[in-house]
């Protein structure tokens, strides 16, 4: 036998002393006696980023992740050492990287130990495939909490969980599939009630495992690429899903109709079923903004063409559903098929676009229209092209959004279900393998969908949905969670699932609703529907096979609960637009888990079921069948039972009851909650006035209203409006304080005040320092009509 000693197998290898340090600007190099080098880059007193070469190298600095846009910046930066560490101290941290190991320890301002390396960063050469297997273990503490990655359908705190990203198409996936569609390489830590997050940027199959193996160690690695984490410090765990956020990019704010209800199907076809549906919601007065075409409008599933017996002239079917307020949302696949006479087919292969197998040949897989090739987005000059291609369909025909299925990518009858291994790609400019470019294919096919709906819907704004995404992805598009199951086990999946996207930057997220696989039954269907509402994406879509699933598929009273629900949700709108406008400038989620809410109580640490919906509304869905309501946890401070108007105090568990027609809703004592009047769709009424309801509390709480032309770019141009709203409850008076700014002119006058929980006979009222004729006031709703501009309105008891 022949050894070839050079390459013989090393086993785990670790970074020895180090012998060299040099700073350059805001990154240092630490260099070992076995020429392994740690670049930390100081991004923001708070960001930090490791990244581990072996052999002395570095691999080119590219990111799909990373949002250009990112703003960077730090305080304060200074290096020291002592007799065993370096010691690197920016405003917010402290990092410590030990002279023998490299392995390093990060600690608060106040020198509290947050997260240290057990092993810290080793390695092994992979000789089959080339490159390393990078690997980082890091000591965890009794207690520690973990969430964050993304659509894993499993309970919030993944501690104990082991569990690996591959974007996988999963039809039918079950409680703890994994991995599922999308890869979020990213976590939040909790010890002792301080938060951190890790974003191991490396695009391969990563693997996490939270104290899984081994009780007090998390571990992550992956088969090729860089260790290249960020270290995003807290302490709130709102802080770190900014830090995230900001790092990885926010959305631009979406069209408001988007935040409208969508009725979906696999599929609605002919024109005529089509046109029946969209009737059918406004014959029931049942609001919807959406309707969504699945594969069958396509002839021959060739994207980019309408099957023209079903659809003789989609432009005027179009602009008719438009009439009804019917936006109308075409899916498109990757899969391109081979067809010596489509025009797309035939542009692609002239232009060298279609993604190829390592020696040459053409990726050729099965897909819905049989034999395909798929375009490689991760190439530039590929995703213009494709961004193109919706000229006629977005800018002619009038289709307002796009929906890509099947972007894992998904290829049918092969195992693994997607490409192999060796397929090349771009990778802009840094041609690798599908085993790395594997993740991001979706999301760079969903941001090419993005360049080119923009472009040819401007001057409104585009809708992207995408089933597959890397971290970055909320940048392009919104998701949803896949092929889901008719079950009651699926309706908590799909609490979890909206949850943890919206902890990974990904909040514009919904569930098909009722589920995909299989029938609801009229019981199951209605505590989704009740759920789903507060979903930022919400939309019904099933397969069609399994029977129908539009809100009047059951019986009356199903229909009724539903209408009820939507219908509460386009109330809400208002406030949705406000959470959005939240989530896209600041990177806050949308939903968030109890936890994030109150990480000081550790009650929270284990809850799953609970939310708070924005910043103001606490929801704990109904999971069960035959319920007549259930315990949950109730969040710390005051709360008023949205059904009831009862106010009651949290920090315990208890009982709500919740029949058939509710879901257990409370609002924080305090909060302003603005709403509209029921429209069938956005834009089918003018807003005659803004109502808030208001609800007492004896604190001072902000609340803030944002508001724009609800489509189109002059917001980013300062024609918004945001109302920011100061309530100061004592025993006696309320005092209410609006500033306002931007310079958009809402289109009502008048903002209408329910006041809520007034311990108080009010007595008098003063609207910027003028006496307010109390007969004035609707004495049985204590509605009180103001002047929209109004600075300050004080009521005395
Ligand atoms: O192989 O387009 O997840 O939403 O309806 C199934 C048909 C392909 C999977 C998607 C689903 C969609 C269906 N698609």
């Amino acid at each position: 036998m022949i050894i070839n000693t050079e390459l013989e197998q090393k086993g785990n290898q670790f970074p020895n002393a180090v012998v060299n340090v040099r700073q350059e600007v805001d990154t240092l190099y630490f260099t070992t006696e076995n020429n392994i080098i740690l670049e930390l880059t100081v991004l923001r007193d708070s960001v930090i980023r490791f990244r581990y070469g072996t052999r002395g190298i570095l691999e080119d600095d590219f990111s799909y992740a990373i949002d250009p846009e990112n703003h960077i910046g730090y305080n304060y930066l200074e290096l020291t050492e002592n007799k065993n560490f370096y010691i690197i101290t920016t405003a917010k941290l402290i990092i410590k990287i030990e002279k023998i190991s490299l392995q390093t320890k990060i600690l608060d301002i106040e020198g509290n130990l947050i997260n240290e390396d057990e092993i810290g960063f080793h390695y092994e050469e992979s000789f089959p495939l080339g490159g390393n297997i990078v690997k980082m273990s890091k000591r965890s503490h009794p207690g520690e909490a973990f969430y964050g990655l993304g659509d894993k359908p499993v309970h919030l705190n993944l501690r104990g969980k082991k569990v690996s990203n591959w974007a996988t198409d999963s039809y039918a996936f079950g409680k703890d599939t994994d991995p599922i569609y999308k890869t979020v390489p990213f976590y939040i830590g909790l010890k002792d009630k301080r938060a951190y997050g890790i974003f191991f940027d490396n695009t391969f199959k990563s693997n996490f495992d939270f104290c899984h193996e081994r009780l007090d160690v998390t571990s992550f690695w992956a088969p090729g690429g860089e260790m290249n984490y960020y270290f995003l410090y807290g302490p709130g765990m709102n802080e770190v899903v900014e830090n995230y956020t900001h790092l990885t990019g926010k959305p631009e704010l979406p069209p408001l109709w988007t935040l409208g209800f969508q009725q979906c199907k696999w599929s609605y076809y002919p024109e005529s079923t089509v046109k029946g549906i969209a009737r059918k919601f406004r014959d029931l007065k049942i609001p919807c903004d959406g309707i969504y075409l699945d594969i069958d409008y396509m002839e021959g599933f060739r994207c980019f063409t309408w099957n023209k017996e079903y659809f003789p002239d989609p432009k005027r079917m179009v602009q008719e559903l438009l009439d009804d307020g019917f936006k109308t949302i075409v899916i498109i696949d990757p899969g391109i098929k081979i067809d010596p006479d489509y025009w797309v087919y035939k542009e692609a292969l002239e232009k060298d676009y279609f993604c190829k197998r390592a020696d040459g040949p053409y990726m050729i897989g099965k897909v819905w229209p049989g034999e395909c090739a798929f375009p490689d987005y991760t190439n530039p000059e590929v995703r213009e092209w494709w961004a193109g291609l919706f000229k006629e369909l977005v800018g002619e025909i009038g289709v307002r959004g796009v929906w890509n299925d099947m972007n894992e990518p998904a290829v049918m009858e092969v195992p693994g279900k997607t490409f192999p291994d060796d397929v090349r790609h771009d990778y802009d400019g840094h041609p690798c393998s599908h085993r790395k470019a594997h993740n991001v294919y979706g999301t760079q096919m969903a941001r090419a969908t993005y360049e080119g709906v923009k472009k040819f819907v401007y001057p409104k704004r585009p809708l992207v949905i995408t089933r597959s995404a890397y971290s970055g992805a909320q940048r392009y598009t919104s998701s949803w969670t896949g092929d889901n199951v008719a079950t009651w086990e699926h309706l908590w999946i799909a609490n979890n699932q909206v949850q943890r996207m919206c902890l990974s930057g990904m909040s514009f997220t919904g569930t098909d609703i009722g589920g995909f696989a299989e029938q609801p039954t009229g019981e199951l269907f209605v505590r989704w529907i009740q759920l789903g509402v507060f979903h930022p994406f919400c939309r019904v879509h099933s397969s069609g096979h399994h029977g129908d699933q539009e809100p009047w598929s059951f019986d009356d009273e199903v229909t009724n609960i539903t209408r009820k629900f939507i219908e509460m949700r386009y109330t809400l709108l208002p406030y949705l637009y406000t959470m959005f406008y939240e989530y896209a400038t600041d990177g806050v989620p949308m939903l968030k888990p109890l936890v994030y809410y109150d990480q000081a109580d550790v009650h929270t640490h284990y809850r799953t079921d609970e939310f708070i919906f924005g910043n103001n509304i606490l929801v704990c869905p109904i999971l069960e069948p035959n319920s007549k309501g259930r315990r949950m946890y109730l969040a710390r401070g005051n709360w008023y039972d949205y059904w009831t108007n009862e106010v009651l105090e949290g920090g315990r568990e208890l009982w709500v009851d919740a029949d058939f027609d509710t879901i257990p809703m409370f609002v924080k004592a305090g909060s302003i909650i603005p709403r509209y009047p029921v429209q069938q769709f956005v834009g089918e009424k003018v807003i005659e006035e803004l109502k808030l309801d208001v609800y007492f509390a004896e604190e001072t709480i902000k609340s803030q209203v944002y508001e724009d032309a609800n489509d189109g770019y002059d917001y980013k141009k300062g024609r918004y409006s945001l109302r920011s709203f100061k309530l100061t409850g004592k025993r006696n008076d309320l005092t209410i304080q609006q500033h306002k700014s931007g310079t958009y002119e809402t289109e009502y006058d008048i903002i209408k005040l329910n006041l809520i929980g007034l311990p108080f006979v009010i007595t008098s009222i003063k609207v910027d320092n003028v006496t307010y004729d109390l007969n004035n006031l609707d004495k049985k709703d204590k509605y009180l009509k103001l002047p929209k501009g109004f600075s300050v309105v004080h009521l005395i008891g």
